[in-house]
């Protein structure tokens, strides 16, 4: 009996250098995380080792991921490679507050968390199954602190002047934190073409001359009635059609088109005033 239980705890002291320490919330072995993803050694667990236990010092809001690697090939469900991944928010190991279980693949736990507290975290790796074995490393890393997204806005003449056009001006500062990449800044301005014509002539009169505005201004007035008279043509189709139809038919189609049209007409007018 003495001699099975030696036997047992020598065995387990050979395969993971961190046993018996790492078997309690405080004796885990402390991660240092940065944004680089880090592995530790190989650890193993079974019947004589359930657990390994790892500490982190979080930072509230800073989010972090843990995943783990069965070394030994393809892992059984519920049987051997298949392992468990849960956080504790307390050195007891009483306070769940994060798990996984197979996130990553192969039956391996992917565990993200975002720190709701700056303190110290405890992570521990089980089997899925109490006793079944599981041979593998642990990698980690956290995410860059998010800085906000900063936006003002500035209006030039200070003082509201009749008639004059004022200038608004929007700045917004992204230092590029990883919680706000993949996002586009975006401004929208919904203009009708009036006034995006005179929006842009103002540009380019203040930037060039009256000579350039003119021109630009028939470009963009060929532009658009060649434009329009595509679409009218493409939206006439329907009718052109219509008039080999019996002249009822016909009739029922164009008066639709009609009263269609003013509706639409009245809806949209309401939408601007209102
Ligand atoms: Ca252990
Ligand atoms: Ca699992």
């Amino acid at each position: 009996m003495l001699f099975g239980l030696l036997f047992l705890a020598s065995s387990g002291a050979a395969s993971d250098i961190y046993d018996p320490g790492d078997d309690t919330p405080p004796g885990g072995t402390f991660l240092s995380m940065t944004t680089s993803v880090q592995t530790t050694s190989v650890h193993t667990l079974d019947a004589g080792d359930t657990n390994d236990w790892y500490r982190i010092n979080m930072t509230a809001g800073v989010t972090y991921y843990f995943y783990t690697t069965y070394t030994l090939g393809a892992a059984t469900s519920t049987g051997p490679g298949d392992d468990y991944a849960e956080l504790y928010s307390n050195s007891a190991g009483t306070i769940l507050v994060a798990s996984d279980d197979d996130g990553f693949g192969n039956y391996q736990p992917y565990l993200v968390y975002t720190a709701a507290s700056t303190q110290t975290y405890y992570l521990k790796i089980r089997a899925y199954t109490l006793g079944q074995t599981w041979t593998g490393t642990l990698s980690y890393y956290a995410s860059a602190a998010s800085s906000p997204l900063l936006a003002s806005v500035a209006v030039t003449p200070g003082a509201p002047v009749v008639g004059n056009w004022i200038q608004v001006v929007l700045t917004t500062t992204n230092t590029g934190g990883t919680g706000i990449n993949g996002l586009t800044p975006a401004l929208s301005i919904n203009a009708g073409s009036a006034a995006l014509t005179l929006l842009v002539l103002t540009e380019v009169i203040r930037n060039g001359s009256p000579v350039l505005g003119l021109s630009y201004l028939l470009i963009f007035g060929i532009g658009s009635t060649s434009g329009m008279l595509i679409m009218s043509s493409l939206i006439g189709i329907p009718f052109a059609l219509s008039s080999r139809w019996p002249n009822r038919l016909s009739g029922v189609l164009q008066f639709s088109a009609a009263t269609s049209s003013v509706l639409f007409g009245f809806y949209y007018g309401w939408q601007i005033i209102s």
